[in-house]
C-alpha cells in the first residue's frame, strides 16, 4: 500500500492557527461582516448565499483557480459581456469591489456539500426522453457536423462540416471543460463545465433536453459506448456520479477513497469501449479505478498504481493505459487485464497525455504526445514501449491531432513567445514540414478534422477570434470564421467512430 500522509492532516494545527487568527481579526476586509453583506445583497441572487453558484457560476476558491484576482475585480466593476453579470462600477466603490474579489477566493468556513440530495434537486429535464421529433429541423449530414466551443462567452456553435458554415448558436453553462460527449448515434451530446453542469443537448431539435449539477468543481464527463450511462468526475466534493444517459436521472455516487479512508479528486473519467467500463484517473491516492456498470449499478475494480499518476492515454484496444507520473518525468504504461506496470517511459517535461494520437508508422503502431513544460512532441513505439523520436518544437504544446487519411500531424506551441505558431509533422519521416503563424501575436491551438480527412478547423483563441478552415492536403488556408475564443472542436463522425487522431 502507498500511504502518504495527508496533506490536509499535516496542515491542520496551521489551519487551526489561521481560522483563529481570522476569527480575532473580524475587521479584515475580505472576510469581515460587512463584506459578507455586501456578497449576499449584490451576489448571491445569483451566485448563491453559499456561494455554491446559481444563475451564475461558483464563487469558491477552486472555481475560481483560473481567474487572476485583477479580472475578477474587473468582472464586478464592468460586468461581463453577453451573461447577465452586472456592471457594479458605478454602484460600489473600489474598496467594496477589491473587499468582494477578495472575498470570493477565501475558503468558506464550512465545507460545502454536494451530494445525493443536491444532485437530485438541480435536475432540469425540459423535454424528457421520447417527447421531441425524431428528424433534424435542418438539412445538413448529420455525421460531418462539428460542435465548436467557445469560451469567451460561454456559448457553442454548431457547424456544417461538409460547408464548413455555421448552422446555429447557443449558450452554454459557465467554463465548459474536456471534450462534449456525443451519444453513440450522433444525435445527442452531453456538455460539462467545470461548475459541475451536464448539459444533454438534442442536436436534431436544436434544444437542451436535460441537465443536472454532478459537483461543485467538475473536471469532465464520459458517456458509456453502449450510450447508456453517463459518468461524471469531480474534484469537489471527491466523487465519481453515475446517470441514467436517457434524462440525466442520478443512480449512483460512487466516494473515491482508499482502504484507509484517504479521499481523492478524480482527476478525469474516461469510457473504455472495447472493456464495456469507466476508467478514472485519481489525483492523490495512487490508484486507477476501472467501473463496470450492470443494471445501473457500479462496480469498482481498484488498481494499486506505482505512483500517483494523472492525464491518462488509451493504446486502440484499451488493454494498456499510459499515465503521466505527478512529477512530470516519466510515463507509466499499465496493462489493464493485470492491473500490472509493464513499461516505464521517460518523458521529462511533464506530457500531456489526453492529447496522444495514434498512427501506423513503417508497420508499428506509435503514439505522440507534446509537452507542457518543454518544447518538444514525444513520439512512442506502442509494441515495444520505447521513445523513438524527441521532436523539438518551438514552445511547449497542449493539443495534437490528425486523421488517419492525412499524411500530417498538427500540433500547436500553446505556452510562450510563439504561442501564436503551429507545427504541421509529416506523419511518416517524423518531422516538422511547415510552421504556420495564421495570427501573428494571438494563439493558435486546437486542431479537428472533417470526417473524412480533407478539411480541419484550427482555432484562433482570442476573444477576437476564428476558426480557420484549412485544406488538409495543400495546408493552405480556406477562410476565416469570427468566434469568441474557440477552444475545442469535436466532429460527430471522428468522436462515434473513434478516429485515431483525435480525442475520445
Ligand atoms: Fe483541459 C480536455 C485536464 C487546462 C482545454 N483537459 C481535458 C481532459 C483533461 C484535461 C483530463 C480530457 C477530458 C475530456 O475531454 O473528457 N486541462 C486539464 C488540466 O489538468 C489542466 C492542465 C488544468 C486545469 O485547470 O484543469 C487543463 N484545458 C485546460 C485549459 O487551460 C484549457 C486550454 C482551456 C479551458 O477551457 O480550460 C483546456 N481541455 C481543454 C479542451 C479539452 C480538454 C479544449 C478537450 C480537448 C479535446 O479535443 O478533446
Amino acid at each position: 500500500m502507498h500511504a502518504r500522509p495527508s496533506p490536509i492532516r499535516a496542515l491542520k494545527p496551521i489551519l487551526a492557527l489561521a481560522i483563529s487568527t481570522l476569527v480575532l481579526l473580524p475587521s479584515l476586509a475580505a472576510g469581515s461582516k460587512s463584506t459578507e453583506s455586501l456578497y449576499q445583497k449584490h451576489c448571491a441572487s445569483c451566485h448563491g448565499a453559499e456561494r455554491l453558484g446559481g444563475m451564475g457560476p461558483a464563487l469558491l476558491p477552486e472555481n475560481l483557480s483560473r481567474l487572476r484576482r485583477a479580472d475578477a475585480e474587473t468582472t464586478i466593476a464592468n460586468g461581463r459581456p453577453a451573461t447577465q453579470m452586472p456592471a457594479f462600477g458605478d454602484t460600489l466603490d473600489q474598496g467594496s469591489i477589491t473587499a468582494l474579489a477578495e472575498f470570493i477566493y477565501q475558503p468558506p468556513a464550512v465545507s460545502p456539500e454536494w451530494d445525493r440530495n443536491e444532485i437530485q434537486s438541480s435536475h432540469l429535464l425540459p423535454h424528457p426522453e421520447g417527447s421531441l421529433p425524431d428528424k433534424p429541423v435542418y438539412k445538413a449530414d448529420m455525421m460531418n457536423l462539428f460542435l465548436v466551443v467557445e469560451i469567451g462567452d460561454h456559448h457553442v456553435t454548431l457547424m456544417d462540416g461538409d460547408r464548413m458554415e455555421p448552422i446555429h448558436r447557443f449558450q452554454s453553462r459557465y467554463a465548459l471543460h474536456g471534450g462534449p460527449k456525443y451519444s453513440p448515434d450522433g444525435r445527442y451530446v452531453y456538455f460539462g463545465s467545470r461548475d459541475g453542469w451536464i448539459t444533454k443537448y438534442d442536436l436534431y431539435n436544436l434544444k437542451v433536453v436535460a441537465e443536472v449539477r454532478a459537483g461543485i468543481n467538475m473536471r469532465n464527463i464520459a458517456v458509456s459506448a453502449d450510450g447508456q450511462y453517463v459518468m461524471a468526475a469531480n474534484y469537489l466534493p471527491h466523487s465519481l456520479v453515475l446517470f441514467d444517459a436517457r434524462n440525466l436521472e442520478l443512480m449512483d455516487v460512487i466516494p473515491v477513497e482508499n482502504d484507509t479512508g484517504d479521499s481523492s479528486r478524480v482527476s478525469a473519467v474516461y469510457a473504455a469501449p472495447p472493456r464495456g467500463s469507466f476508467i478514472a484517473a485519481l489525483k492523490d491516492i495512487p490508484e486507477a479505478w476501472e467501473i463496470t456498470v450492470s443494471d445501473g449499478k457500479p462496480d469498482v475494480r481498484r488498481m494499486q498504481t506505482d505512483t500517483w499518476l494523472d492525464d491518462f492515454f488509451f493504446d486502440p484496444d484499451y488493454q494498456h493505459v499510459i499515465g503521466a507520473a505527478r512529477d512530470g518525468k516519466r510515463g507509466y504504461v499499465i496493462n489493464l487485464d493485470t492491473g500490472k506496470t509493464i513499461a516505464e517511459l521517460p518523458l521529462p517535461g511533464m506530457p500531456h497525455l489526453g492529447s496522444g494520437i495514434t498512427w501506423e508508422y513503417q508497420g508499428h503502431r506509435v503514439m505522440a504526445t507534446p509537452h507542457f513544460r518543454t518544447g518538444a512532441v514525444s513520439i512512442i513505439d506502442m509494441d515495444t514501449w520505447e521513445v523513438i523520436k524527441t521532436l523539438k518544437t518551438e514552445g511547449p504544446g497542449f493539443f495534437m491531432r490528425s486523421h488517419e487519411n492525412s499524411p500530417y500531424a498538427w500540433v500547436d506551441v500553446f505556452f510562450g513567445t510563439n504561442k501564436d505558431k503551429v507545427h504541421i509533422i509529416d506523419k511518416q519521416s517524423l518531422e516538422i514540414v511547415k510552421t504556420l503563424q495564421p495570427a501573428p501575436g494571438k494563439v493558435a491551438a486546437h486542431v479537428e478534422f472533417d470526417r473524412y480527412g480533407k478539411k480541419l478547423l484550427l482555432s484562433i483563441w482570442d476573444e477576437d477570434g476564428a476558426v480557420i478552415v484549412y485544406d488538409a492536403k495543400t495546408l493552405e488556408e480556406e477562410k476565416r470564421i469570427p468566434m469568441n475564443k474557440p477552444s475545442g472542436k469535436y466532429n460527430v463522425w471522428n468522436k462515434t467512430h473513434y478516429e485515431e487522431g483525435t480525442s475520445h
